[in-house]
């Protein structure tokens, strides 16, 4: 049987996937990708090489110059260079084509509608990458920093991701549920043998590794787990303050660049804006919003309102004050609306305009506000602002000399790790437990076993589809 007469059903998990891999938008090059035990023989039916090729005689790993033609009405497509990829040394370990042709969305849409009219359907969003999971060529956690790396803000957040793909996560993982597995050995042979448990079963020892060589490291990981959240997923700070203290030029000012209208009308910013800004490693998403006063313009009202909302999602507020003016009723109202707002979040107090009026915070100030940490800037003139990313820093991490580890060097693992290295250890605090009251083997593999379930999740040995689902729904089409 030749292969197309064998191109499976839809939905078959023989079915073969293509997208394009480059973002949209016009680029020097872009790239689209067949995943597939089709994927050659999809592939050579549009494409005429410039040195005639039979389709046996295809190297793997090797690029090919040619034209894609549309082979129904024989018109050329794009001048391409391709490369067929036989499985299992590919990224999905299935056979795979990638084809470069120009950069253009159109010719890059007609490439792809001729792939699937060939038999490919249009591949889900991560689905090379779950097709890796699933044919053993990258464990969840490896398929997790695909995307890590892709979103990665910061060097840091970028290194971590790295790590993670290289497989040290799972590493670390499989180490401990080797010994995990050697300890429900043990209760094996003390249940089949229950006359010889006593000899078998040296609670002291047993408790002293299961303390030593599980939990610790689970520990360690769930506390650097908290550390590299910020580095992965950032904190988001909102700037607040009532019309033209500077809001939008300390935006600016952070992101070098003219992202906010600036003017002497107070009420200039009317929707927020939102941009990422590197500090220290820290990828901080800064909010800049709309003046907060009293007014009845509708459009400016609901640009506060919107402001408002930005507040519940910030886990910063960096709270903006004019040096040149005194304290007024709108700024202490919204003050006051801010600590009382459900979220507590930290505050940090931003004196803006000190290039006009410096010196120390004028009493009213403190007797107003408290004791929130405070720094003195000039958005207009860029001064203060190493200080003020430094107190950044220091407020989120607790920390004031830098990370104290190397990302790139650390274990890092995330929310969804985390979750399941806590609900590991309590298993094995179970176990302990169980030891202290000398319970019988069998309850101990019970708990023994719950552990090694949790670690099996976080590789992916054991995770529900639902799960799997949740996971590679984060990447783009085409990864
Ligand atoms: N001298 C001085 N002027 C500043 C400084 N920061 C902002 N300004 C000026 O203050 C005015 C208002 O600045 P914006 O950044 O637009 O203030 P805002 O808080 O975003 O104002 P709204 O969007 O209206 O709420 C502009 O004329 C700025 O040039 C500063 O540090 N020093
Ligand atoms: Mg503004």
């Amino acid at each position: 049987m030749s292969p197309s007469d064998q191109i499976p059903p839809a939905g078959s998990s023989e079915e073969t996937i293509a997208a394009i891999a480059t973002p949209p938008g016009p680029g020097g090059v872009g790239v689209i990708r067949i995943s597939g035990p089709f994927s050659l023989h999809i592939f050579q039916k549009l494409f005429v090489p410039r040195h005639k090729t039979k389709p046996q005689d295809y190297e793997s790993h090797r690029m090919y110059y040619g034209w894609i033609i549309n082979p129904d009405s024989g018109s050329p497509v794009d001048e391409v260079l391709a490369v067929f990829m036989r499985g299992p040394n590919t990224y999905t370990r299935e056979d795979v084509v990638e084809i470069q042709c120009h950069g253009s969305y159109l010719v890059l849409q007609e490439i792809l509608s001729i792939i699937m009219a060939g038999g490919a359907r249009l591949a889900q969003p991560g689905e090379f990458t779950k097709r890796a999971f699933l044919n053993g060529r990258l464990d969840l956690t490896q398929a997790e920093a695909v995307v890590d790396l892709i979103e990665a803000k910061t060097d840091e957040g970028r290194s971590m991701a790295v790590g993670q793909l290289q497989g040290r996560l799972y590493e670390k993982i499989s180490l401990i549920q080797e010994r995990l597995v050697a300890m429900s050995a043990i209760m094996e042979v003390a249940i089949d043998f229950p006359e010889d448990e006593t000899d078998i079963l040296d609670h002291a020892v047993l408790m002293q590794q299961l303390k030593n060589e599980i939990e610790e490291p689970l520990i360690e990981l769930i506390a650097r787990a908290d550390e590299g959240k910020i580095f992965r997923e950032g904190i988001s700070a909102v700037i607040l303050g009532r019309p033209n203290v500077g809001k939008s030029s300390l935006l600016n000012t952070l992101l070098e660049e003219d992202r906010a209208l600036v003017t002497p009308v107070p009420g200039t910013t009317r929707d927020t804006i939102e941009e990422f800004v590197n500090i220290k490693g820290m990828p901080v998403r800064i909010v800049d919003t709309a003046g907060i006063r009293q007014t009845n313009e509708m459009v400016e009202e609901m640009g506060i309102q919107r402001a408002r909302a930005k507040l519940a999602d910030a886990e910063l507020v960096l709270f903006m004050l004019d040096a040149t003016q005194p304290l007024v009723e709108e700024d202490l109202a919204l003050y006051k609306s801010v600590k009382q707002n459900s979220r507590k979040q930290k505050v940090l107090l931003v004196l803006n305009k000190i290039d006009i009026k410096s010196g120390p915070l004028p009493e009213q100030y403190r007797t107003a506000l408290g004791n929130e940490p405070l720094v003195s800037i000039s958005a207009k003139e860029q001064t203060g602002i190493l200080e003020l990313k430094d107190t950044v820093f220091s407020l989120i991490t607790g920390s004031n000399k830098g990370l104290g580890w190397d990302p790139g060097a650390a274990v890092v693992p995330n929310v969804r790790h985390k979750d399941a290295l806590k609900k590991g250890l309590e298993a094995c605090r179970r176990v302990e437990k169980g030891m202290e009251v000398d319970v019988s083997p069998d309850l101990l593999a019970i708990d023994l076993q719950s552990a090694l379930g949790y670690l099996g999740d976080i590789v992916g040995e054991t995770t529900t589809e639902d799960v799997l689902d949740l996971i590679f729904e984060r990447f783009c089409i085409g990864k």
